[in-house]
């Protein structure tokens, strides 16, 4: 029996890509929500969908745990699944609570979602929530109509006794990050992600956030939960964290999941030696901004254990960089590259296509980018407007019209255009990022990579398909497309 019943929605089976990369993270927000709710002295259990076959599953555990409240995490691309588990909790007179991204970005967009009239969803939390769980559950456990009680809880939405959404004052953001207890990790069953990790990549991976936030400005960069701040956790409580990770459940790999790393240099120092210092060394990979790390910073990150950085490249065109407010600079996405090869760290970027003033030719400046810096991996996103983003507020008036909410995808990264642009369909711009994998490719091989000839010239063949391909399209669509860019390798 648990007074609260907290779940993950997100089912492999259903999502393409996901199942693909495999690549499965247990969501950290829940955890940390399962720590505070039982450091306040609740009973917590965990549905975790990842591997699970069917909606039975969760039944069972519904009827095992009888949880007085039932909370999702949710993203954007498990709303459907989540509100789907939340009537089948709502149906067995459970108290459903939504908190994460997506609930926070959009409230109204759950409390108003019903099955047959019946409203699914009880309460949202909106943003940070260690420090609304301990105010909010004993209001929801008390006993009769808890929306007058609601009113004095801080970052909540719910609905008024007449079915008005109501949303109290955001609830202020942790000063102190330090005072709220690690993730509930003791409360998942990690067999099946570690299995299923040296499956497929020979390595198990757990995840990890250091610090909260980031105080840059990318139009896109939905900052809903934690805002513009910066509030890095003590470098040696991170150390601590890691060390007890090692010891605990022997991961291969770690994930920091922060937004940013690096955002104050002299924080990467002191976690530099504590992790030494600790023996809490575990290779990792984070997340970075080209104009952040210098050498010093990852040189400290590879002593660290550092050995894969991801950056936001986004695109090689200065133009496009300053219409997403991004603050960077095309050389230093060229100096990043040429710093991390040097000092042996994998590159990771993050490529944008389709952003709002993109043309044709910023599309070829990207490739030269690629061509030339040949980061050891790279993934490209056509740009999608979240909720609560400039961006967002930019192309609100060209996004379809649907079931009367904001654009989605079915699934992660599914990569379709969801606002309405002036020449370029969703058909062109995968073509894009294929042409741009291919080019990729056809670098290193040209950089003098190991390829099999088998597999040189079927890059080949797909490389000038994507060409002409791409260049019709571009053509078709009113855009002067000429020539293909000419990057140090081509
Ligand atoms: C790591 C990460 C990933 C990882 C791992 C995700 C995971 N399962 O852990 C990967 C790479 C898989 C990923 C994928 C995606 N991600 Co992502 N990701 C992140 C990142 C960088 C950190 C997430 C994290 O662990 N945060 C730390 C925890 C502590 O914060 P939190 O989850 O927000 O939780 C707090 C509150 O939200 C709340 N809360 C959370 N859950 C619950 C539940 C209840 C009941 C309650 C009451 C409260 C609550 O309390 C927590 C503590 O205060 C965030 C950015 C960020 N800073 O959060 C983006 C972010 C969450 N991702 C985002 C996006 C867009 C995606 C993708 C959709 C991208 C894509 N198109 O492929 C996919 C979706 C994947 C999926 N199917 O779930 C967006 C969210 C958009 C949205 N509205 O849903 C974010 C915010 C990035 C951004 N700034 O735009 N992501």
């Amino acid at each position: 029996m648990a007074d609260i019943l907290l779940v993950n929605p997100l089912f492999l089976r259903d999502d393409p890509v996901e199942s693909k990369l495999m690549t499965p993270f247990f969501p950290l927000g829940i955890l940390y929500v399962a720590a505070t709710a039982r450091s306040a002295g609740y009973d917590v259990a965990i549905f975790d969908a990842m591997f699970a076959e069917s909606d039975d599953e969760f039944v069972a555990a519904l009827e095992k745990e009888q949880p007085a409240i039932v909370g999702f995490g949710v993203l954007a691309t498990v709303r459907r699944a989540a509100l789907r588990l939340a009537a089948l909790a709502k149906h067995r007179g459970a108290i459903v609570l939504m908190g994460g991204a997506d609930p926070t970005a959009r409230p109204d967009v759950y409390l108003q979602h019903d099955v047959a009239g019946a409203p699914v969803v009880d309460v949202v939390v909106v943003g940070e929530s260690e420090a609304i769980i301990p105010q909010l559950l004993p209001v929801l456990l008390e006993d009769g109509p808890a929306s007058d009680r609601l009113a004095a809880v801080p970052g909540v939405a719910f609905r008024d006794g007449t079915g008005i959404v109501m949303q109290t004052e955001r609830c202020a953001l942790l000063e102190d990050v330090d005072a709220v207890p690690l993730p509930a990790r003791d409360l998942v069953d990690f067999t099946p992600y570690r299995e299923a990790w040296r499956r497929k990549h020979g390595v198990f991976t757990l995840s990890l956030i250091a610090t909260r936030g980031c105080p840059f400005n990318c139009a896109w960069c939905q900052k809903i939960v934690f805002g513009r701040s910066f509030r890095p956790r003590a470098p040696e409580r991170v150390a601590e964290e890691m060390r007890q990770l090692k010891t605990q459940y022997h991961p291969d790999f770690l994930r920091i999941v922060d937004d940013a790393m690096g955002i104050q240099k002299s924080w990467v120092r002191r976690w530099r030696d504590a992790v030494l210092e600790k023996d809490a060394v575990i290779p990792f990979e984070c997340l970075s901004r080209v104009d952040l790390l210098d050498e010093e910073v990852i040189q400290w990150l590879k002593e660290a254990g550092c050995r894969r950085i991801a950056v936001g490249a986004e695109s090689g065109s200065q133009k496009v960089l300053d219409a997403m407010t991004k603050g960077t600079k095309v050389e230093q996405i060229y100096r990043t590259a040429e710093l991390c090869r040097r000092l042996g760290v994998e590159t990771y970027f993050y490529m944008m296509v389709g952003y709002p003033g993109e043309a044709w030719e910023d599309l070829q400046l990207s490739v030269k980018m690629l061509r030339e810096t040949r980061p050891d991996t790279f993934s490209t996103t056509i740009a999608y407007p979240l909720p609560g983003t400039p961006f967002f507020e930019q192309v609100k008036d060209r996004l379809p019209e649907g079931d009367g909410l904001v654009p989605d995808w079915d699934y992660t990264a599914e990569n379709k255009l969801l606002f309405g642009r002036d020449h370029y369909s969703t058909y062109f711009y995968r073509r894009v990022i294929r042409w741009f994998h291919h080019e990729w490719q056809d670098a290193w091989i040209r950089a003098g990579q190991p390829v099999p000839l088998a597999a040189r010239l079927k890059n080949t063949v797909a490389l000038w398909r994507d060409r002409i391909a791409v260049t019709a399209l571009a053509r078709l669509s009113g855009s002067r497309a000429t020539g293909f860019p000419t990057g140090g390798n081509v």
